[in-house]
């Protein structure tokens, strides 16, 4: 009888490390000349937030200068920043935002 032992290959059983990708939150700044119901508004229309969110973090960056509105990977934080400067622009107010990298682990 032929008492070969036949090797069997490694088999991998970790699975691939999937990494989450990096995130940038959205700051919006503060000024003096933009309306509040246009920052509402804004808020609720291009970041998905309900009217009470919306008016508290309005209220947060009219009184402490910027608030974060969102986190997202960094290429549709900074599409959101462009969609926000755009509108703004286009309606005359001169709105500002800006992405900060969030911390990573
Ligand atoms: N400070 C503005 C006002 O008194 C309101 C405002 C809030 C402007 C948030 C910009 O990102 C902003 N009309």
């Amino acid at each position: 009888m032929d008492t070969t032992t036949i090797q069997r290959p490694e088999i991998q059983t970790e699975k691939p490390q999937l990494k989450k990708p990096p995130m940038y939150k959205v700051i919006m700044l503060n000024d003096d000349y933009t309306p509040m119901e246009f920052v509402v508004d804004l808020l609720c229309n291009l970041f998905r937030k309900s009217d009470d969110e919306a008016s508290q973090i309005m209220l947060r960056i009219h009184h402490e200068g910027q608030a974060v509105c969102a986190t997202y990977p960094k290429d549709i934080a900074e599409s959101k920043v462009v969609q926000v400067e755009n509108h703004c622009e286009s309606q005359g107010h001169p709105l500002k935002c800006r992405i900060e990298a969030e911390n990573f682990d």
